[in-house]
């Protein structure tokens, strides 16, 4: 539920300055990595971990086997930090808990976040594999209420109205297709709108053909709380979609949704996602 409040600048500046004075890195990046797209934080050169219990005030993860951690290093000979596990509000993290490490990232002198996913396809035209720029988003959440900036506003991260139609950077977008095209990525490249669901529970037939009639083209269960924070205190951001699945839209299909394809897809596509956002970080 949202209180008010849920946490206090002085808080996510003790989380800040911790990591300010523990790393030499001043990373102007920001990565936070979608279920198992965290071998990015792999390639990091000169890194610097932290797992998230041994950071002041950083929310923990609370399922086993979901370490998470905060991974700094040089990518492409440019500082980032990546966060190797996020936190779903389906876990039960509240919606000001999801968010916090963005706004942790702006007080370390973030600039820019690029965030990754695993999405359902609703878009008949794209396919299983599909890496997807997001362009503009949906969130669905937030028109229940779940919306990160309820609450009182702290305007030293921003102003109490943020603007959310230049969420997703138009030059950042041109970078990600240019260096996608330069990768062989081009053939299953798309851009469009991430539509964000609370979950855990997959979609109903109906819910599909909703958001298809909504204009969604894909479907997911995270990262718009992110960029919503991100945009208010003014980072740039980048979303990336890989289609791990299509969407089921016919009652006489047999298919269902299910973890173990978004897992397979994943596994599949991981290396091209990673060779993308490693090359992108050179060309931004
Ligand atoms: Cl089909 N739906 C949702 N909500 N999230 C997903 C997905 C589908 N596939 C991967 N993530």
């Amino acid at each position: 539920s949202t209180s008010p409040c849920r946490y206090s600048y002085e808080e996510y500046k003790e989380t800040a300055d911790w990591l300010l004075a523990h790393t030499k890195q001043r990373p102007k990046i920001a990565i936070i990595c979608g279920s198992g797209l965290g071998g990015l934080a792999d390639l990091l050169g000169d890194k610097a971990v932290f797992p998230y219990e041994d950071i002041p005030r950083f929310p923990t993860s609370t399922v086993p086997g979901h370490a998470g951690q905060l991974v700094f290093g040089s990518l492409q000979g440019r500082d980032c930090v990546c966060m190797q596990g996020r936190f779903h509000f389906y876990e039960g993290y509240d919606i000001h808990t999801v968010t916090y490490p963005v706004r942790v990232f702006y007080l370390l002198g973030v600039e820019t976040v690029i965030v990754t996913n695993a999405a359902g396809g609703l878009n008949g035209s794209y396919n299983v594999g599909d890496i997807m720029i997001l362009k503009d988003h949906i969130n669905m959440p937030g028109f229940a209420g779940q919306n990160p900036l309820c609450g009182h506003n702290d305007i030293r991260f921003g102003e109490r109205f943020p603007c959310m139609s230049d969420a997703y950077d138009r030059d950042l977008r041109a970078v990600a297709r240019q260096t996608a095209e330069e990768q062989g990525c081009g053939g299953f490249l798309q851009e469009g709108v991430y539509c964000m669901l609370a979950g855990p529970s997959y979609e109903t037939i109906a819910e599909c053909k909703l958001l298809q009639m909504l204009g969604a083209d894909c479907v997911g269960m995270s990262t718009v709380p992110e960029v919503v924070v991100a945009r208010h205190c003014g980072l740039r951001v980048l979303g990336l979609s890989l289609v791990t699945n299509k969407v089921v839209t016919d009652y006489d299909s047999a298919e269902k949704a299910n973890h173990e394809e978004v897992l397979r897809t994943t596994q599949r596509r991981t290396q091209d996602l990673e060779r993308l956002v490693s090359q992108l970080i050179a060309n931004i």
